[in-house]
């Protein structure tokens, strides 16, 4: 199995601004756990970043090649943009949302996305290891054929 892991815009700066909401991962700390823990379930990672909306509409595409699952975290794309939701129902590859805090315990603006109704599902609240407790989800249901 393969899965596209995305981080959307500021998720470069984890670890090292405002620990107190996203935690002390730094992103190189979260995508070496989730391809550790991919090794174990022999699932295969790969991980990209881009604090720009057209490089993570061209990631989504791309994963439609060879991914099995996306795993994204949009950043504050989520509550913004119908194209990154376009290119997911677009590419058909199951997506499953991760956001490292609570949204919906925070302000009103991140209460809504637009990309949940075309995922497979969301874990939200966790910190990091919400990539993780995605990576089992995705394994749980297997490879769609
Ligand atoms: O909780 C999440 O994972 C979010 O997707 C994070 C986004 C935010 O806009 C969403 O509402 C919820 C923000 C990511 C910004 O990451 C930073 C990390 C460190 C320092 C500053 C920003």
């Amino acid at each position: 199995m393969n899965i596209q892991l995305i981080h959307g815009p500021n998720l470069n700066l984890l670890g090292v601004r405002e620990p107190e909401v996203y935690g002390y991962d730094t992103l190189d700390d979260i995508n070496a756990s989730v391809v550790q823990e991919g090794e174990k379930l022999g699932v295969t990672v790969r991980a990209f970043q881009s604090n720009g909306e057209g490089a993570l509409i061209d990631a989504i595409h791309e994963a439609r090649t060879w991914a099995d699952y996306i795993i994204i975290n949009p950043g504050a794309y989520t509550h913004t943009s119908i194209a990154l939701r376009d290119a997911i129902a677009g590419v058909e590859v199951p997506t499953i949302e991760v956001h490292l805090s609570n949204v919906h315990a925070r302000e009103e603006f991140r209460h809504h996305s637009y990309l949940s109704p075309v995922t497979l599902g969301q874990v939200i609240g966790f910190g990091a290891s919400g990539y993780i407790m995605a990576l089992h989800g995705a394994v749980a249901k297997g490879k769609q054929s």
